[in-house]
C-alpha cells in the first residue's frame, strides 16, 4: 500500500523575518535569517521531487484547519490573538517573542494544522498506509494558551483531537523524535489516557526545565506521558537503544490504533541548534522500527508531521531517507561522504546513555 505526502507552497511563505538566529535584528545584530527559515523544508520538498520519490507518493491536499479544529486544542484567546496580529501588515508573534509570523500568518498556520489533519485522516481512512506531512510552521511546543519555540498551533494535537472527535474510541501514541521536548503535545494530553505521548529529546535543551523523566502525566493520564531525555552527544546507538528498550515496549503495552510522529531532524549530526549526532541512516532505522511496531500493533498506520531541523543541507537527506523507508521506494541521495558520519565514535552506546534510558524504564516499570 501507499505513502501519503503533504506539502503546500504557502508553507515556504511563512515569514519569520530577519533575525540573527532568534535575536531580532538591530544595530548590534546584523539582519540575517531567523533559525526557523523556510530553507530546510523547501529543500526537503525539492529533494522529494528530484529524487524521483514524489511520483511514487500519494499527494494529499492540505486545506486550512477550521476554527473549531483549532479550538479543540487552543483557547479562544490564543486563536483570537493570532488572527488579530495576522491583520497587522507587519504580522506579530505567537506568544514568547521568538515565534514571529508575517501578515496573514494565520492563514499559513491554519494550513499547517490542516496538513496534519489531512495526513492523519488519509491514514485512518485507509487511503494510504502511512503519510508524511511536511508542514510549516511547526507545532509541538504550542500550548493551549500560547505559541512558543517557533510553533503557532499544535498541528499534531489538532489532528489527533479531530480524529478523536470523529471516533471517540481512537487510541493514539505519539513518538516525538524532534531533538527538543514536545512540551505542547504533552501538556494538551497530560491528563488523557487515550493519547500516549512519548518524547525523545536532548536533556533540558528546550524548553529549559521541562521534559524530565518524572513528568509522566496526571490524574487519569498518569503513566501516559513518557519522557526520554538523552545526554548531549547521543548518536545512532543511543537513539536505537532508547527506541528498542523504551519506545517499542511502551507502544506494545499501550496498543495504539495509530502512531503519530512529530518529526524533527534537529537531532542530526549537522544541526546548529542541538548537540546530538543522528545520521540519515539512523533516522531510516528508527523509521523501520516504528513501521514494524505499527505493523504489529495497528495495521501499519503511521503518520509523521514535520517539526524542527535547521541544517539546510542535511534535513532533506534525512527526510528523504525516512520517506524512502516509509514507502519502500529506493532513493539514491546518500553521498559517499555520508559513510564517514555513520562510523563516528559517538554512535556507540555509552554507559551514561544506558543510565538515562534505565531511568525511564524504572519510572515506567517497563
Ligand atoms: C526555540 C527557541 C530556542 C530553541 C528553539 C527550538 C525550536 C525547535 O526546533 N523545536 O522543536
Ligand atoms: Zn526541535
Amino acid at each position: 500500500m501507499s505513502t501519503g505526502y503533504v506539502w503546500h507552497e504557502l508553507y515556504g511563505w511563512h515569514d519569520t523575518g530577519t533575525h540573527g538566529g532568534f535575536i531580532p535584528a538591530s544595530a548590534k545584530t546584523q539582519p540575517h535569517h531567523h533559525f526557523e527559515s523556510a530553507e530546510s523544508k523547501t529543500r526537503f520538498n525539492s529533494l522529494v521531487e528530484v529524487s524521483g520519490l514524489s511520483k511514487h507518493l500519494v499527494r494529499i491536499e492540505a486545506t486550512p484547519a477550521m476554527d473549531e479544529d483549532i479550538l479543540r486544542v487552543h483557547t479562544p484567546e490564543h486563536l483570537a490573538s493570532i488572527k488579530e496580529q495576522s491583520e497587522n501588515i507587519r504580522g506579530g508573534d505567537a506568544g514568547d517573542g521568538t515565534t514571529p509570523f508575517g501578515h496573514q500568518g494565520f492563514v499559513i498556520a491554519a494550513l499547517a494544522a490542516g496538513g496534519s489533519i489531512a495526513a492523519l485522516e488519509a491514514v485512518l481512512d485507509g487511503r494510504v498506509k502511512n503519510a508524511y506531512a511536511l508542514v510549516r510552521p511547526p507545532g509541538h511546543h504550542a500550548r493551549p494558551e500560547i505559541g512558543m519555540g517557533f510553533c503557532m498551533f499544535g498541528n499534531a494535537a489538532i489532528a489527533i483531537k479531530k480524529a478523536q472527535a470523529a471516533n471517540p474510541d481512537l487510541r493514539v501514541a505519539t513518538v516525538d523524535w524532534d531533538v527538543h521536548h514536545g512540551n505542547g503535545t504533552q501538556a494538551i494530553f497530560y491528563d488523557d489516557p487515550s493519547v500516549l505521548t512519548i518524547s525523545l529529546h536532548q536533556n533540558d535543551l528546550y524548553p529549559r526545565g521541562t521534559g524530565a523523566v518524572f513528568e509522566r502525566g496526571e490524574g487519569a493520564g498518569d503513566g501516559y506521558c513518557i519522557n526520554i531525555p538523552l545526554p548531549a552527544g547521543t548518536g545512532n546507538g543511543g537513539y536505537q537503544y532508547a527506541m528498542a528498550e523504551v519506545v517499542i515496549p511502551a507502544l506494545r503495552r499501550f496498543q495504539p490504533d495509530v502512531i503519530v510522529v512529530p518529526s524533527g531532524f534537529d537531532a542530526s549530526i549537522f544541526d546548529p541548534l542541538a548537540r546530538m549526532s543522528v545520521t540519515a541512516s539512523g533516522y531510516r532505522i528508527m523509521t523501520r522500527m516504528l513501521m514494524d511496531a505499527a505493523e504489529e500493533l495497528c495495521g501499519g498506520r503511521l503518520m509523521m508531521t514535520h517539526e524542527g531541523g535547521y541544517s539546510a543541507s542535511y534535513v532533506p537527506v534525512c527526510g528523504v531517507e525516512v520517506l524512502s523507508e516509509m514507502s519502500g521506494v529506493p532513493v539514491d541521495v546518500i553521498h559517499e561522504f555520508h559513510a564517514d558520519f555513520d562510523t563516528m565514535p559517538e554512535h556507540e552506546l555509552t554507559p551514561w546513555q544506558v543510565e538515562a534510558v534505565k531511568a525511564v524504564l524504572a519510572e515506567h516499570s517497563l
